[in-house]
Order: C-alpha cells, then structure tokens, then sequence
C-alpha cells in the first residue's frame, strides 16, 4: 500500500485568539494538501491545538472559568478561522481529547521502560513564561533574555529524557540528510546550536505547581510537560501504536516558524530516535510576519485579525497574498499597502482581466462555443512554450512548498497569456471575415490556457478556481493537471463570464 501523503501544522497555544501568524502555517500546509489531492496522492493533513500547561491554566484563571472551558471557547474561534480561510484538514487534534492523552502516556511508558528517562533533583533556573528550565548559558550581558520573563530559582524532583545521549546521531543525521531542515539557514542555525553539549530534557512537572496536563503514566505526582505532550500528536492521531500508523508515517512535512524550531529539529527527532521510530522526513520552519515594520503583539495593538481581510477581501485573496509574500528564510513585513498592491496588481488585474476578456470574447465572437483550432501562428508556439516551462516550474516549486516561485510560474503565464490577447487583438480579428480562422486558434488558445490556470491556482484560492471552473463549464471534465492541446472537448460551450475580483481602491502612501 502506498504510504499517504502526510503534513503538519504546530497544534497552536489556545491561550489566545488566532492570529496571521497561525494562519500562515495552516494556510501553507492547506494549499500543500490540496495540491497533492488534485494530483491524485492520498493526503492527510492535521491541524489541532495545544491544550495543555500553565499559559493555558493562567488564561483560564483569568477569565474566572476552568481550563477545559477555556480550551473549549478557543477550539471554536480557532475552527471558525479555519472554516472561513477555507483550510482542509482531515483532523483537528485537541491534547485534551482522551485519545491522544492515552497515547502520550504510552510513549512516556516506553520511553521509561527502555531506561530513556531517570528521575533527578535539579537545581537550577526556570523561565515561568517559556515554561523552561534555563540555563546560564542562555544569558546575555549577565541577564536572561526578555522573551524568557521572570527567571526564578528553583529546586525541584523531576523526570528527564537522555536526550544528551543522542547528540553525537543527531549531528550525523543532519550532515546525512541535507534537506531534512529547510530553509538552509535554520539547519545552520541548528548546527551551531548543537555544537554545545546537549542537556538532559526535563519531561514532566510536579502536579503540585501545575495540575493542567497528562498525568505522568509511572508517577501520579507529575504531569508531563506540555511540550512532550504537544508533539506526540503527530503519531497519536495517526495510529501510533498500531499498524495504522505505517500508513502516514513518516510525516513528509511538519511545517512550523522559526519561533519553535529547536523543539522540532531536537527534542522531537530525539525521542523518536529513542523509541526507535523514524524521523519526519521534512522539517520547514518559515519566518515571521512583521506588522509595518514592527513584531506583532498585543502590547503594541497591531495583531493582525484574518478574519477581518476575509470579510473584506474574501479567503482566497487572502491565502494567495500569504503564499506570495511571506518569505522561507526572512522575515516578511505584511501592510495593507502591499496586501492592496497584490490584490490589484496581480488578482484584479492580471488573472481577473485575462479570464474576463477571454471569456467574453468567446461569448461576444462565438456565442459562447470554444472554436476548434485554426489558423496558428508563431505566437502561439511561444505561449505553449510558456505553459509548458510554468507547468514544470509550477510543480518543482509545488513539491518543494516554495509557493512564491510556483505562484511566479503561474503568474509568467499569465503575463504572457495578456500579452498574447493584446498582440493578436482579437477585436480586429473580428472586424474582418478573411481573419476567422485566426480567431478560432487565438480563442481557443486563450479558453485552454484559462483552464490550465483554474487548476494551477486551485490550491491557492479554491473558490476563485470554482468559480472560473464553473464560467468555463468545466464542472463535468476530470481534473488533471497536464495540458493537453484539446483540454476543452470540440464545441464546448462556456458558462456566463463574471468578474472574479472587484478591484479596490489603493491608498496612496
Ligand atoms: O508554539 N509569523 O504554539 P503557538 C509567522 N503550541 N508565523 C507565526 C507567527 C508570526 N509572527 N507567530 C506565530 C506553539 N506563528 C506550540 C506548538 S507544536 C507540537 C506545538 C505560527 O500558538 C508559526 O507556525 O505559539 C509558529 O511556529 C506557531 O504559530 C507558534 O504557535
């Protein structure tokens, strides 16, 4: 049987409401699963949340209700967003649910009876807010870094992974595996960060200073730690412990920021490699969004709310500009300005225009039915080259989640495809009898190239694509994503055309 087609989201903090960031990541693992469903792969997705540990347990005190309330309150704004950004998962992992809390406890059991974790009294420093022990090295100037809080002292009994032991197959896996940390610069960051002894992981909490978790399955008095926790969902909901999870395992992709990568590309393939269960095969940690310029944060007011751009602008104006503009290595700055740009520029302008007048030529010039192919021209062997070398690109960068080079590929051809329009002019085509047969080919050429494009931007924008399936009449023919030089059958007759995006206003700057 083949292996399905496997990719993750992080499973999001529930303490707060859902913002660009998270839907970021959920958006790019969306538009992966629905491109590996429209080429015909088994595909699975997950999302979920993180349910667990004291940010959660505070919140809920907070609010004066109880963590599961709490939880149960977010879970809904976090479905919600999802539902209206159009994501496709199969499943939505809560930690909270019995059957991921069963499974987190037998891999603590077979950790432990494997002799992979010993209980020891540590002495050191905690950072309340990361829920971390920290240690001196992580100072700065003589001082622990602000996004760690308050740094308290603190002696206390716990449970802990070797994971030090696995450091030395660590580093070789990575060397081996080039292309198992992405972008490059992350997987250099990863290396000189182990280039320093590894600690020991801390794995659980007493329950007496935190009582929001999963019980320590050898110790009643401990919880686990959430992080251990959290990243068990990738197998849990998957089969972990059963036959099932052949069938999704290896993850092809966890996609996650730069914020939480050393818990995925050490802590993670470290347990695994404990419990001797293969690694994900890819790790993609892009990078941050910016608010104009600036980190986002509560503090600062300039969180920004999808939902809002989704009223707005529609979820697939949306997902496109997050695919086309935030970058893998960098940091990218999201303004309104730049959102308007894209959307004008390239929606509106370029893949709105094209399908428009190409569709209502076809009505106007001959009533609708697409021409078969007549007269050709030199023009035309161009843009079929064209297509041809953006369907490669298209689906080399689509493999490789590099969304901004396959949204560029998409975009060579519609630029050409403008240009053919104006070049031939099919207007004056039209005013002139002896021209007919040319304006069959520069038709039809047009009416395949359009459908080419409906399923090339399927996985960005799934509506727009509908829509522009549906004004094609193409509900009835089979997707697939290679051109042929009759896509459309003989005579096809077209649906009404319709613009696909109304144009809004730019704000000058
Ligand atoms: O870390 N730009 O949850 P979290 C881009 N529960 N992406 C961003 C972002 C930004 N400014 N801010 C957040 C956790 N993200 C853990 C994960 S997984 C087993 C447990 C996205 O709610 C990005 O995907 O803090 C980042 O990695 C994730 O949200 C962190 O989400």
């Amino acid at each position: 049987m083949d292996k399905t087609f496997y990719i993750t989201t992080p499973i999001y903090y529930v303490n707060d409401r859902p913002h660009l960031g998270h839907a970021s990541t959920t958006v790019w693992a969306d538009v992966q699963a629905r491109y590996r469903r429209l080429i015909g792969q088994k595909t699975f997705f997950l999302t979920g949340l993180d349910e667990h540990g004291m940010k959660v347990q505070q919140a809920a005190e907070k609010q004066g209700v109880s963590p599961q309330q709490h939880c149960d309150e977010m879970a809904r704004h976090f479905q919600e967003l999802w539902k209206n950004l159009l994501i496709s998962n199969d499943d939505f992992v809560r930690t909270t649910q019995e059957r991921h809390k069963i499974l987190v406890q037998k891999f603590l059991t077979e950790l432990h009876q494997r002799g992979a974790i010993y209980k020891k009294t540590y002495h050191g420093w905690y950072s309340k807010i990361a829920e971390q022990f920290v240690t001196e090295k992580e100072m700065v100037d003589g001082k622990f870094p602000a996004h760690l809080g308050d740094v308290i002292e603190l002696e206390e009994e716990n449970y802990f992974f070797k994971m030090s032991e696995h450091q030395p197959w660590l580093v070789k896996y990575i060397q081996d595996h080039p292309d198992w940390i992405q972008p490059e610069n992350r997987r250099n960051e990863i290396m000189s960060w182990l280039q320093k002894p590894l600690d020991d992981l801390c794995i659980s909490r007493p329950r007496s200073r935190l009582s929001w978790g999963i019980p320590v399955p050898f110790d009643s008095n401990y919880v686990t730690y959430v992080w251990v926790d959290a990243l068990v969902n990738y197998i849990s909901i998957v089969g972990y412990g059963s036959n099932r999870l052949a069938e999704f395992w290896p993850a092809d992709w966890h996609l996650i920021a730069k914020d939480i990568l050393t818990t995925h590309a050490v802590y993670w393939p470290t347990m695994l490699h404990a419990l001797d269960i293969e690694m994900p095969r890819h790790i993609l940690a892009h990078g941050f969004w910016l608010k104009d310029g600036q980190k986002m944060s509560k503090s600062l007011g300039n969180v920004v709310n999808p939902q809002e751009y989704v009223a707005k602008y529609g979820a697939d104006a949306f997902r496109y500009f997050l695919c086309r503009e935030l970058q893998l290595s960098n940091d990218s700055d999201f303004t309104d300005n730049r959102f308007l740009q894209r959307f004008n520029a390239d929606l509106a302008n370029d893949l709105g225009n094209l399908a428009n007048r190409s569709l209502s030529m076809i009505q106007r010039y001959r009533k609708g039915v697409v021409p078969d192919w007549g007269e050709k021209t030199a023009s035309d062997d161009e843009i079929v080259e064209v297509a041809r070398v953006s369907l490669a690109d298209y689906h080399k960068h689509m493999e490789a989640i590099a969304y901004h080079s396959a949204l560029e590929a998409v975009w060579k051809l519609i630029s050409r495809a403008n240009r053919y329009v104006d070049e031939n002019a099919p207007w004056k085509l039209a005013k002139d009898p002896a021209s007919s047969a040319r304006l069959d080919t520069v038709l039809r050429m047009l009416a395949e190239t359009t459908a080419l494009l409906s399923h090339l931007i399927a996985p960005f924008m799934p509506t727009i694509a509908g829509k522009l399936e549906e004004q094609l009449n193409m509900k009835t023919l089979p997707p697939t994503l290679v051109p042929t030089p009759n896509f459309l059958p003989a005579s096809h007759v077209i649906g009404k055309p319709e613009p696909l995006f109304p144009r809004q206003q730019v704000e000058a700057r």
